[in-house]
């Protein structure tokens, strides 16, 4: 039997409902897990294809991220841990929404185009966050797992943050005491399996750790930032400091719990920030002329954005939403932080930044002892952050050390700058793509008329700024408001619903 009788023969194992029609939208396919197995079928054969092109190792994640436990998902990832490029979303398209007999057609059709040698070894690297309802059968026949190794990644990460607190002496067991919410996902497992190589310097408590939980239920970060509350399960005292993951640890926010018992959020624009602030000042110690550029999507508060161009002085860039957008846009400077609000991001270096930094670090003639500190910081700095992708534990680790450093408590980082009132609302639509936008999502397009009608609102409202897009992973439109007062930013959210109906 030839190759690709087999793939015939093995797909109509796993077959499409027909006539369903999958997009891959900003983070691969995702919905009910019921509705994937042959989506996960296919994308083991394109990860494949992928794979033989660029004589690289692939990834394929296997989550539905933040969303409830019966949905699912799979991304492909390219060699350097980004999203694979456009070209690549449409084949996936193609191959996912081919009926059964035209399935090797399409799978032809990307071998052709892509002039793929069938002769060229593939390697899969498959991640999956904790759901069950993972489809592996395909892979495990195939025979073709890279070996991961978590212990490598426990040791670097620790050792940079045990680094990173030589720097700050004398912190109190109060400030190495971090509570978790792990989401009941995957974070919260290799959290656990990394405590022992932190050498106490960061004494977690971990919440919501898979032991009981439902994956994302009532915790994990969207439901933290959606709902402005502290996840179930969870027992803070006033002014500790917690944090929250995803169910695939690649989102972080953190909150506290004033004296009045009231709740306030650290999202990932606060994250952005304070991460911005420090490395400002670490370069500015050690005398190193790098660029520091600040990337954001519309969602960023507007008073984040302002802090951070007005006071910070940094370079701010807005994007499209979704990781792979920062991603890009932050691989433009010497140094780009990128966050989005719902506390996805991490940090990207330039091979030139980081050749500075470390040549900086590592030379012992230079007697001011300020410079050669700040040096090093940044050099642990580096050593700390996950820059293939956001990475929860990672960027956990990379506040604690700042605010270590800084000798901020977490009410001090919050009094950073203080949010504009927000809103959020969401609209069902029969076809979402009536709405296009343009300006990094925040002006429609079409239809007609509605850009300007959003502009006459926003003009009754001090300090406000409200946006319309189509969101990228459900059929809905998403309408974004912020004002002086929560009354306005509620008033504002409203009328641009209504505009949009
Ligand atoms: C996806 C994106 C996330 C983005 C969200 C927006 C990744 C890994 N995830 O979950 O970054 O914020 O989509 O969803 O890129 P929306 O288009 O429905 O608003
Ligand atoms: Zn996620």
């Amino acid at each position: 039997m030839t190759q690709f009788e087999k793939v015939f023969r093995n797909s109509a194992l796993h077959p499409k409902p027909v006539g369903l029609v999958l997009q891959y939208g900003t983070a691969g396919f995702r919905t009910n897990a019921k509705e994937l197995d042959h989506i996960m079928f296919r994308m083991g054969l394109l990860a494949v294809l992928r794979s033989k092109k660029t004589k690289a190792t692939i990834g394929v994640m296997v989550t539905a991220s933040h969303n409830p436990e019966e949905d699912n998902g799979v991304k492909l990832v390219d060699p350097m841990g980004e999203m694979v490029t456009p070209s690549w979303e449409e084949y996936s398209m193609q191959l996912a929404n081919a009926e059964q007999d035209v399935l090797l057609t399409a799978l032809k059709d990307v071998i052709e185009k892509e002039a793929i040698s069938m002769d060229q070894d593939a390697n899969i690297f498959i991640g999956k966050d904790t759901r069950y309802r993972a489809y592996f059968h395909y892979f495990n026949t195939q025979g073709c797992y890279g070996s991961p190794t978590m212990e490598g990644y426990y040791r670097k990460l620790s050792q940079a943050f045990v680094q990173l607190t030589k720097h700050a002496p004398n912190r109190t067991d109060d400030q190495k005491h971090l509570l978790v919410d792990g989401a009941n996902g995957v974070g919260a497992l290799r959290l656990r399996d990394m405590e022992r190589f932190l050498q106490n310097q960061l004494q977690i408590s971990l919440f919501n750790d898979c032991r009981e939980g439902k994956l994302n239920f009532q915790c994990g970060a969207d439901y933290v930032k959606v709902q402005q509350k502290p996840p179930q399960g969870v027992e803070m005292s006033v002014g500790e400091r917690c944090c929250s993951f995803d169910g695939d640890a690649d989102r972080i926010v953190y909150y506290y719990k004033d004296s009045d018992g009231c709740f306030h959020l650290q999202d990932g624009d606060k994250i952005a920030t304070l991460i911005g602030t420090f490395l400002k000042d670490m370069l500015t110690q050690a005398g190193l002329d790098l660029q520091v550029a600040v990337v954001q999507t519309a969602y960023a508060n507007g008073s984040s954005t302002r802090y951070l161009e007005d006071v910070l002085k940094v370079t701010v860039c807005c994007t499209k939403t979704g990781v792979k957008h920062l991603h890009h846009a932050a691989q433009e400077f010497d140094i780009g932080v990128y966050f989005e609000a719902n506390g996805h991001g991490t940090v990207l270096f330039s091979n030139a930044a980081v050749h500075k930094i470390e040549k900086l670090a590592q030379d012992s003639s230079i007697k001011n002892e300020k410079k050669r500190t700040a040096a090093q910081l940044l050099h642990s700095t580096i050593n700390v952050i996950n820059q293939a992708v956001g990475d929860a534990i990672s960027d956990m680790l990379l506040v604690e050390g700042v605010l270590a450093v800084q000798g901020l408590s977490v009410q001090q980082w919050d009094a950073i700058y203080s949010d504009l009132p927000n809103r959020q609302r969401k609209i069902k639509v029969a076809d979402r793509r009536v709405i296009t936008t343009t300006d990094a999502e925040r002006r429609v397009v079409t239809p007609p008329g509605l850009q300007e009608a959003v502009d006459m609102l926003v003009k009754k409202y001090p300090q406000s700024r409200a946006f319309v897009r189509p969101s990228g992973t459900e059929d809905i439109i998403r309408v974004y408001a912020e004002a002086d007062t929560q009354e306005n930013t509620d008033a504002l959210a409203q009328e641009v619903c209504l505009a949009v109906y």
